[in-house]
């Protein structure tokens, strides 16, 4: 039985009709709301979108937003696209008027206990481990959210559901955690935080002060899943009401998952549960065994058992664009790790590939650091290509330092270069630091390309 909670004729505003503004019109229409969407563009498909809505009965206003009619809501649902900073948003709060995220909006009708995933790198991989042990657990899980940019619904879809699952289990991002107000998981997992965003926040405590709304409704029952190695983090739970358990690789008296003897390890009150080998793991890289810890923790506190875990991590495949393995030609590997759209996500990915690294950097530029990537790239005896809007500045911030090439034009040239560059025993990893938006729609596109032309020489020979 899904929620019976009723809007009663209420009245709902959702800013922009992306796919979370779809999915919460859709929810508010169900629930017996009178729903307005407001949406800036205007071009063809946005049109189309809008005339599918319509037809349900929804009103949609394309073009400028007119703040006098979102504000007339009882309720503005805020698609995750749109920043605090925007000149709507902004108007809104200057007149005291405040909006809610969609996840917001769609817990408020969710009918089962709830896992949010978040942090800054390994949420999309950790949400998908927790579903597939719960799955393999015989439970019922209604998986959405931020997941790999598509690969699972909006929140928003869940709560339309006839179906009341075991567990919700949402990947959050910063965006989607600003504008939360009841919103409550009953376990709240955080993988790690580190700086990003910054095109989009003004500092780096700004962001985290976001993604601290995942604690917001905390309170005795709650209980945290949390990366123990993690001092900024550790900081921000301090005082967080519920129980914190912590993981980390190696084992420490207040972690409960870690690896012992090599063996993923689960211990709460005290009974130790042996998982899986690391060996066993077919995830590439340690930020991935970390993720594996995080996710073995929130499924036993969520009722699953070891064998369960053991067959799901065995069946799990590698998620796209997340040092994901293309091939191998001439004992040469190439790996996408399209999704590396930042400094920490890039050094993740260098740092647990190990040595011989032929790393391709580059992308939108947002005026990051590049030079923390320096003491990663000499470590694993890394040579880099750099491309994109970003790669003159990559290679004047690294050059003197890692071995570097600048390679101007499309992707095509970038693995070319490296083909003719890489040698026997090397590892050519796509882990861009940088957004794609210079180049491409999003980083699943980089990523498909990428695989595209590196197969083109892969098929050469030996795959
Ligand atoms: N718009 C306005 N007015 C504005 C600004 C934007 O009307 O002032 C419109 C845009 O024209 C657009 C819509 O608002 O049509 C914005 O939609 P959206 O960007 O929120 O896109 P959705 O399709 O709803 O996708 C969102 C998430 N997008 C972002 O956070 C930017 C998706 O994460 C998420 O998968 C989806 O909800 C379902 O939950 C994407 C993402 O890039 C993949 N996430 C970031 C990441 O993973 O790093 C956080």
């Amino acid at each position: 039985m899904k929620s019976d909670r009723n809007l009663d004729g209420q009245s709902i505003a959702v800013i922009g009709l992306g796919m979370s503004g779809i999915a919460a019109a859709k929810l508010a229409l169900e629930k017996g709301g009178e729903v307005y969407v407001s949406e800036m563009r205007t071009d063809q498909e946005t049109r189309d979108r809008a005339s599918r809505l319509r037809r349900l009965g929804v009103e949609v206003e394309l073009g400028p937003h007119v703040e006098s009619r979102i504000s007339s809501a009882e309720t503005i649902v805020v698609s995750p696209g749109i920043s605090q900073d925007s000149k709507i948003i902004r108007d809104l709060s200057g007149n005291g008027i405040s909006t809610i995220s969609e996840p917001e909006f769609a817990f408020r009708f969710f009918d089962g206990p709830l896992i949010v995933v978040t942090g800054t790198n390994g949420k999309t991989t950790t949400a998908l481990l927790i579903a597939e042990f719960l799955n393999e657990d015989g439970q019922t899980i209604a998986l959405g959210g931020n997941v790999g940019g598509g690969m699972a619904p909006p929140a928003s879809e869940l709560a339309l559901s006839e179906i009341s699952p075991s567990w919700y289990i949402l990947e959050l991002s910063s965006f989607q955690l600003s504008g939360i107000i009841e919103l409550k998981p009953n376990i709240g997992v955080v993988t790690n935080l580190a700086p990003d965003h910054l095109d989009r926040y003004e500092s780096v405590a700004d962001y985290y002060s976001d993604k601290a709304n995942i604690f917001a409704n905390a309170d005795d029952s709650s209980r945290w899943v949390l990366n123990g190695g993690d001092v900024e983090l550790l900081g921000l739970a301090k005082d967080v009401p519920g129980e914190h358990f912590y993981f980390s690789e190696g084992h420490s008296d207040c972690s409960s998952a870690y690896f012992e003897h090599g063996v993923v390890t689960v211990d709460l009150a005290g009974s130790q549960s042996s998982i899986v080998k690391r060996g066993e793991i077919p995830l590439l890289g340690n930020h991935n065994a970390e993720n594996v810890l995080a996710a073995a923790l929130t499924a036993k506190l969520a009722g699953s058992s070891n064998n369960s875990m053991e067959k799901g991590i065995k069946k799990f495949s590698d998620v796209p664009h997340r040092t994901e393995k293309v091939g191998q030609h001439q004992g040469i590997a190439w790996v996408n790790d399209s999704k590396a759209t930042n400094i920490t996500a890039t050094t993740s990915g260098i740092t647990s590939l190990g040595a011989n690294l032929l790393v391709l950097l580059g992308g939108q530029d947002k005026g990051e650091d590049f030079t923390k990537l320096i003491a990663p790239l000499k470590n694993n005896d890394s040579k880099v290509i750099a491309f994109g809007e970003a790669g003159t500045r990559l290679y004047e911030q690294l050059k003197g330092n890692v071995r570097v090439r600048l390679v101007k034009g499309d992707l095509e040239n970038v693995v070319e270069s490296a083909y003719e560059w890489a040698e026997a025993g090397d590892t050519v990893l796509l882990s861009p630091a940088c957004p794609s938006f210079d180049m491409f729609r999003n980083y699943e596109e980089r990523g498909e390309n990428f695989r595209e032309i590196a197969r083109k020489y892969l098929e050469m020979s030996d795959v």
